[in-house]
């Protein structure tokens, strides 16, 4: 068996994705697979198509470890987003491709089930405390979620990471940028921050009760002494888990954080490969390693990190944002299905459109997320669809301090 073709399709059904599908030599035989890195997407789409692709025309498809080694170690330069991103597309068309060939869904070429539904969270985000809980209980209410994710706006910022336009000054910002294809400017400050969340929990914990398991995203935002702050006063609300409380370069951080609390922590959905999650699993400095299977290495790697995290009673809290599309989802649930250390999946909606264009991936009912039975990853690409929403140029948003210096947004 021959790979003979692989297609970079770029799309916006509302938003941008990467995706691939790689055609084999044997009638009808196809994988799919998401390459996408929201705001970056187009250097990924070029990584595949000119510098990628070339190189497995010819190869056989069967070869997921080989080809994975190929192209981590054959580019030299290896790592970083971009080209994590595409080794990670990759990857998953050949998944896709090995589950097909075997007429299996691809959880049962993991090893089979070991659950029947995946715990899922969801976001939530408000203008002040009374419409986060407000949405919080229609979720938990007529969608029956079990899990919640809040986020607050804050006084003396500018729509901060999770949050959107409250009014009209934020929502002219907010257009102009789209209109003009430019990030977002957001405005942080960690005092006001670190004075609202606490808050934010304790109305939620009194209003909401202690059934519904609650988190928070940090978003990397935090020096450790800040985060250290932060867990302290959130220990009585009993998160689920604190999310990305710092940045990503210096893990060692965590080795404090640890020391000055009990909250449960998560980490990962900024690293790219299994090397970047070993301190912190190794040490069990987190309890939820959260990587995004798209931009880590796919299936492949994913495996290697929940077999390393399981060995040291880590869970998984694989990364599920809108900005992947269906077919990354898919790969989460394939992967959260067949591990015996699953922890949560975090969940969001996609727009009709999304579907349109990659019909097939999970679905949510009651608060616990499921897989069709198809073999592979069970999506497609619709390409026909994906022609009717071209590539619209778009960029995470970038946040500044009230000093105008830059900040993780
Ligand atoms: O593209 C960036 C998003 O994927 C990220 O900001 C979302 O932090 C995120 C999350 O936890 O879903
Ligand atoms: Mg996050």
């Amino acid at each position: 068996m021959k790979i003979i073709d692989i297609r970079v399709i770029v799309s916006c059904p509302g938003r941008n994705f990467v995706f691939v599908k790689i055609i084999t030599d044997q009638p009808g035989l196809y994988g799919v697979g998401d390459a996408t890195l929201n705001g970056r997407e187009l250097a990924v789409a070029e990584a595949l198509d000119k510098h990628i692709a070339p190189l497995l025309i010819g190869c056989d498809p069967d070869k997921i470890e080989d080809t994975w080694q190929y192209l981590f170690r054959g580019t030299y330069w290896r790592g970083g987003p971009v080209l994590m991103t595409a080794l990670s597309g990759i990857d998953m068309a050949l998944w896709d491709i090995k589950g097909k060939r075997a007429g299996m869904p691809l959880y049962s070429l993991l090893g089979g089930k070991c659950r029947e539904k995946i715990l899922i969270y969801r976001h939530v985000f408000g203008r002040d405390f009374a419409e986060v809980e407000d949405r919080a209980r229609q979720q938990m209410e007529e969608r029956k979620i079990k899990a919640i994710r809040v986020q607050v706006a804050l006084p003396e910022c500018l729509m901060p990471y999770g949050t959107r336009p409250i009014n009209d000054k934020e929502k002219e910002i907010w257009d102009e940028a789209h209109r003009n294809q430019l990030p977002v400017e957001t405005v942080w400050e960690p005092t006001p921050y670190l004075r609202t969340i606490p808050q934010l929990f304790d109305h939620l914990r009194n209003k909401l009760g202690e059934e519904v398991e609650l988190l928070h995203d940090v978003h990397e935002r935090l020096s450790p002494i800040e985060a250290i702050q932060l867990a302290r006063t959130l220990e009585p609300y009993r998160l689920f888990f604190l999310e990305d409380p710092i940045p990503p370069e210096h893990k060692e951080n965590f080795r404090l954080i640890r020391s000055h609390c009990s909250i449960p922590l998560a980490m990962g959905e900024l690293f790219h490969t299994k090397w970047e999650c070993l301190t912190l699993i190794e040490e069990q400095l987190i309890d939820f390693i959260r990587c995004d299977l798209a931009h880590v290495g796919g299936i492949t790697e994913a495996r290697k990190i929940a077999v390393l995290a399981e060995s040291h009673y880590v869970k998984t809290a694989w990364h599920g944002p809108p900005d992947i599309s269906p077919i990354a989802h898919a790969a989460n649930i394939h992967v959260d299905l067949a591990i015996p250390n699953f922890g949560i999946q975090e969940w969001t909606d996609h727009k009709e459109m999304v579907h349109e264009v990659c019909p097939g991936g999970p679905t949510v009912k009651e608060g616990y997320a499921s897989i069709s039975e198809k073999s592979g990853l069970g999506c497609d690409i619709n390409e026909k669809a994906a022609k009717k929403y071209p590539y619209k140029r778009n960029y995470l948003p970038i946040t500044r301090r009230k000093d105008g210096s830059v900040h993780d947004w």
